[in-house]
């Protein structure tokens, strides 16, 4: 068997219903107070009447080498524009377990419920990725609930318990079973009445359902809760072998795009709609050029507003940290109009 014989996507274009902020990006390195070479990958929500971010901070090694979340920087800001990056990260890996095991900390999502913050971000480890998650009142002390084993990442919180259970969407990384393809990689959801012990899966999205990935899907930021469903980002990527070196790295063959779909309040193991098009699909230059990985939009932090506008923060070519705005009705008619739905 071939290792790799999906058909190629081809090209892909940004929804006409997003539109990119003028001044991005809202946050890059010369930024940080401390050791920072790109940012990237940032939780963003609003608590107590503020936006707080968390994001993703690396260190370039060398020409071809970028250590990954390094720490995870902390910053607050009164309008999600302008930020002020607090002096030190926060949730240093060294305090999540043992000396030696766990090596850093990246891609956090933060979720509000019940008036506290939850944050859940990846850790790689000795022994494989694993994805934690911590609840903070103040963003000073974070106490890790739970860190599952590997491997498996990019968990995300739904904003309310739903049928009385605590709702998160995850993402296996499944080798062996999946013989013939490196990373084919699938969207799962499971619930706990604790946020510690975590039950019933159920795969929610396949590759196989997004038109514009031939590889990996995974979740993006936490699901916002509409009177049509909870409305849902998630990133796609799409693989070509005759994709050269794009970026630092010696080889980046891939390319990250954002999807937009719609579950079903009650029950949202339910997809009941998804635009079979991308709704972000790296175009811009800061998204495609000058990149640790160019060609990568990765949404993690997604807010909607009065007056219906949805912003939606990502990390772009793994070295920026942007914002995108849509309106609602726009999101959810991707979702569910007839022409592009399921
Ligand atoms: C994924 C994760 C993300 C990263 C993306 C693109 O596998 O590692 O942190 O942004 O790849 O490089």
């Amino acid at each position: 068997m071939k290792f790799f014989d999906e058909p190629e996507i081809g090209e892909l274009t940004s929804s006409p219903v997003i539109k990119r902020f003028e001044k991005n990006p809202v946050l890059k390195a010369s930024d940080v107070p401390y050791k920072s070479d790109l940012v990237c990958n940032a939780g963003v929500t609003k608590f107590n009447g503020r936006y707080v971010m968390v994001f993703r901070n690396d260190i370039r090694v060398d020409e071809y080498t970028v250590q990954e979340g390094v720490s995870l920087g902390i910053a607050f800001s009164d309008d999600g524009l302008k930020w002020a990056i607090q002096p030190k990260p926060c949730l240093d890996v060294h305090s999540v377990g043992e000396s030696g095991e766990f090596l850093n900390t990246y891609d956090a999502r933060l979720t509000v419920i019940d008036g506290r913050c939850y944050m859940t971000f990846g850790v790689d480890t000795r022994h494989g990725v694993r994805c934690g998650i911590a609840v903070t009142d103040d963003f000073e002390r974070f106490k890790v609930l739970s860190i599952c084993t590997p491997d498996n990442r990019n968990f995300v919180l739904f904003p309310e318990k739903i049928g009385g259970n605590y709702v998160r969407l995850e993402r296996p990384f499944p080798i062996y079973g999946r013989p013939g393809y490196p990373e084919r990689f699938d969207i799962w959801m499971s619930d706990s009445p604790d946020l510690v012990y975590w039950g019933n899966p159920h795969l929610l999205l396949g590759v196989e359902d997004v038109p514009f990935s031939n590889q990996k899907i995974g979740a993006g930021p936490p699901p916002i809760k509409t009177s049509k469903g909870w409305l849902t980002v998630f990133h796609a990527s799409d693989f070509s072998a005759s994709r050269g070196r794009d970026g630092y790295e010696r080889s980046w063959k891939k390319r990250y795009s954002a999807g937009v779909m719609l579950l079903d309040l009650a029950d949202p193991r339910k997809v009941i709609g998804m635009s079979k098009k991308p709704l972000l699909s790296p175009e811009v230059p800061y998204e495609t050029a000058g990149g640790y990985r160019n060609k990568v939009v990765f949404p993690t932090g997604m807010i909607l507003e009065e007056g219906g506008e949805v912003r939606i923060y990502y990390g772009a070519a793994d070295t920026y940290v942007c914002l995108a705005t849509a309106q609602l009705e726009d999101l959810l008619g991707l979702c569910i109009s007839p022409r592009v739905s399921k």
